[in-house]
C-alpha cells in the first residue's frame, strides 16, 4: 500500500510540475548534433505522447544523444534495456507491471527522465548492437505504469558509419548512484555530467530545483506523502530540471546540464525487488545538492 501511495504522489508531481517554468537544463533542439573529437555524436529525438512513443526502427550503436520530446499532458521518460535472452513479449509484460525482478536478465543502459509536457530532456547513453526494449515506468492515475498503457516498445541498434565510441568528455562532475544514495563528485551542474551506477540495482535520478522558500523537507513531503494521504495542497515546491532513468549496475551515462544556482533534489523511485518493490526513495534515495 505504501508503494502505491508514493507512486501516486509521483504522478501528481510530474503532472503539476508542468505548471512550473520550463526546464532550460538538459534540453536541446531536435536535430542538433554534438561534435566529439572531430566526429559528430548521433542525436536521436523521440516523441512521447499519452501513451506511446514514436520510435525509430533503428538507432546507431555507440554513444548516442537521445532527446525525449514530450508532446503529452503527463511527465514521461524512456529507459533503454538490452533484451539479451528475454523476448520482447516478456519485456512488455514485465515493464507494464514494473516487475524489475522479471527484468533481471536485461541490461538497463539509461535514458532521459522527467520530461515535462511540452518539454524535452536529453541524455547520452551507450548502445551496443542488438535489440532493446524501451519503456516509461511513470505511473498513470490508475497506478499502472505508462508502459501498461502503450509506452513500451522495441528499437534495433546497429553499428553504422555514424557510430561514435569515444565517451563524452566530463565537464560538470559526476554523480554515483547506489543503494540507496547519490554521491556527487566535483559536481557543478554545468556542462557534461557523468552518472555512474556503482550499485547492484537499477536506479534513476529525477532532478528538481527547489522553488524560492522551499526546503528539502517540503520537497520530500510532496514526493513522499504518508500512506493514504494526498500530497500537500498548492503548487509543487519545485520545478523540473531533467534527469536520467533506468541506469543498470556498472553502467555509465551522461547528461548535458546548465543548472542555474540554487538547491536541487535528486530522487529515485525505482523499485527494490528485495524489499517488496519499495521505491528507493523510501530507503533513503533522496539527496539535496547545491549549485552555486
Ligand atoms: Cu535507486
Amino acid at each position: 500500500m505504501r508503494r502505491v501511495s508514493v507512486v501516486i504522489t509521483a504522478v501528481a508531481l510530474l503532472s503539476l510540475a508542468a505548471c512550473g517554468s520550463s526546464s532550460k537544463s538538459s534540453s536541446e533542439g531536435a536535430g542538433s548534433t554534438t561534435t566529439v573529437a572531430g566526429k559528430t555524436r548521433p542525436h536521436v529525438t523521440i516523441d512521447a505522447f499519452d501513451y506511446g512513443f514514436k520510435l525509430p526502427a533503428q538507432m546507431p550503436s555507440g554513444w548516442v544523444d537521445v532527446t525525449l520530446h514530450n508532446t503529452g499532458k503527463e511527465g514521461h521518460q524512456i529507459a533503454f534495456a538490452k533484451l539479451g535472452s528475454l523476448t520482447l513479449a516478456a519485456f512488455k509484460t514485465a515493464a507494464s507491471a514494473t516487475n524489475v525482478k522479471a527484468l533481471k536478465e536485461v541490461q538497463f543502459v539509461g535514458g532521459p527522465n522527467n520530461a515535462e509536457p511540452g518539454g524535452s530532456v536529453t541524455a547520452t547513453i551507450h548502445l551496443e548492437p542488438g535489440e532493446y526494449g524501451v519503456a516509461c515506468f511513470i505511473p498513470a492515475s490508475d497506478g499502472k505504469a505508462h508502459a501498461a498503457h502503450g509506452m513500451v516498445g522495441k528499437v534495433t541498434v546497429a553499428q553504422t558509419a555514424d557510430s561514435v565510441e569515444d565517451a563524452p568528455t566530463v565537464e560538470g562532475g559526476s554523480i554515483s548512484l547506489s543503494e540507496f544514495t547519490f554521491v556527487p563528485e566535483s559536481f557543478t551542474g554545468n556542462g557534461m555530467v557523468e552518472f555512474k551506477n556503482i550499485g547492484t540495482q537499477v536506479h534513476e535520478a529525477i532532478i528538481v530545483k527547489e522553488a524560492a522558500g522551499a526546503t528539502l523537507d517540503s520537497v520530500k513531503a510532496f514526493f513522499l506523502a504518508p500512506p493514504g494521504s494526498p500530497p500537500p495542497a498548492g503548487p509543487p515546491p519545485f520545478t523540473s530540471a531533467g534527469g536520467i532513468v533506468g541506469l543498470g549496475p556498472s553502467q555509465t551515462m551522461y547528461q548535458q546540464m546548465a543548472l542555474t544556482p540554487g538547491k536541487y533534489v535528486l530522487v529515485c523511485f525505482f523499485p527494490d525487488p528485495t524489499k517488496g518493490d519499495q521505491p528507493h526513495a523510501l530507503e533513503g534515495m533522496v539527496k539535496e545538492i547545491t549549485v552555486s
